[in-house]
């Protein structure tokens, strides 16, 4: 009786544990930029190089273009667990705080090679107040460089005044006002129509979101401005990452690291690429002015002390951190 009842148990065990081994976890990964945009496919990649990693065992479905939840909704969607992991524009979270908002500072970090090091020095802060929240990141990408898209030409900063700007989050906003324009604030998702209805007439931003709403349709000039290169941060919910096996979390770690790179690489060299097709498609692409230039950086020069003075010693340690580096 005892035997059987133990051969049972091992039985109902042995099945259990190959479940348990076989079972597949299913994630959701919302994010807010069209199929087509570098950092989507880039999480396509991220998300079979999982698959292939685990066996199979965690499958992640991208859900692009802002058609689960709106770029910043995709924060709080991944904190309380409506999705596991997600993907959004950082700085949209500059209002909760600074830290998020660094990469938006204008002439802060204008290369890729300096948003490299502004980014090693932004990751720490980042990674505790994202696990203050119960979540981690896992891998970010920047933006291509930030230029000034304009339907008209442009000489001086003046000449900005009076135009319908479209912002993507604070600090964006807080230099359209200085400038002048009437700002509303558009997540790229919606960008096309706002133009198309004339909501709005200008932006800041890089060629990749141009490229991706054909904005020659609507705008004539683009200046190369270079103002910042903001980052897409990929965050995971830490209950459904403590959930995963090592092996799995070892997996997912990897196919980051690798999607870091390959985003990198490809922000970096789809940067000139962008503005050919401006070219193509009529766009007049040149550098702004020296009174232009002079313009935007004394509004990047009030921007930074803004900054400077709203994210306190942490912003301090941050910024020492990335002139160090
Ligand atoms: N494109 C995104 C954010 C920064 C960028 O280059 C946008 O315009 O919404």
């Amino acid at each position: 009786m005892n035997k059987l009842v133990s051969i049972a148990v091992a039985g109902a065990v042995s099945v259990l544990a190959s479940t348990a081994a076989f079972a597949q976890e299913k994630w959701d990964l919302p994010a807010g930029y069209p199929p087509g945009n570098f950092h989507s496919k880039n999480l396509e990649q991220f998300a079979d190089d999982v698959r292939t990693g685990t066996d199979g065992k965690l499958d992640i479905t991208v859900h692009p273009g802002a058609s689960l939840f709106k770029v910043p909704e995709i924060k709080r969607a991944v904190q309380t667990g409506q999705a596991q992991i997600g993907e959004l524009l950082m700085v949209v979270l500059e209002n909760e705080d600074p830290i998020f908002g660094v990469d938006n500072v204008p002439f802060l970090a204008t290369s890729f090679d300096d948003a490299r090091k502004l980014a090693d020095a932004q990751r720490p802060f980042v990674e505790k107040r994202l696990a203050d929240q119960g979540m981690r990141l896992l891998y970010w990408v920047p933006w291509p460089p930030q230029g000034f898209y304009s339907p008209k030409p442009l000489e001086t900063i003046d000449d900005l005044a009076g135009l319908k700007f479209r912002s993507y989050g604070p600090s964006a906003a807080r230099l359209g006002e200085l400038a002048g324009m009437q700002v509303t604030t558009v997540q790229a998702a919606e960008l096309s129509q706002a133009f198309a209805t004339g909501r709005v007439n200008a932006m800041i931003s890089s060629g990749s979101t141009g490229y991706d709403s054909k904005l020659w349709e609507h705008v004539t000039h683009f200046y190369d401005v270079q103002a910042w290169l903001p980052k897409n941060m990929i965050i995971v919910n830490e209950q459904a990452w403590q959930g995963l096996d090592e092996a799995t979390r070892a997996a997912v770690t990897e196919a980051a690291a690798t999607a870091e790179e390959r985003g990198w690489a490809e922000s970096e060299r789809l940067t000139n690429f962008y503005l050919d097709e401006f070219r193509k498609n009529g766009m007049t692409v040149s550098a702004p002015s020296e009174a232009l230039k002079a313009g935007f950086r004394d509004i990047g020069e009030e921007l930074q002390a803004d900054w400077v003075a709203r994210a306190g010693a942490d912003g301090e340690a941050l910024l020492s951190a990335y002139r160090g580096n």
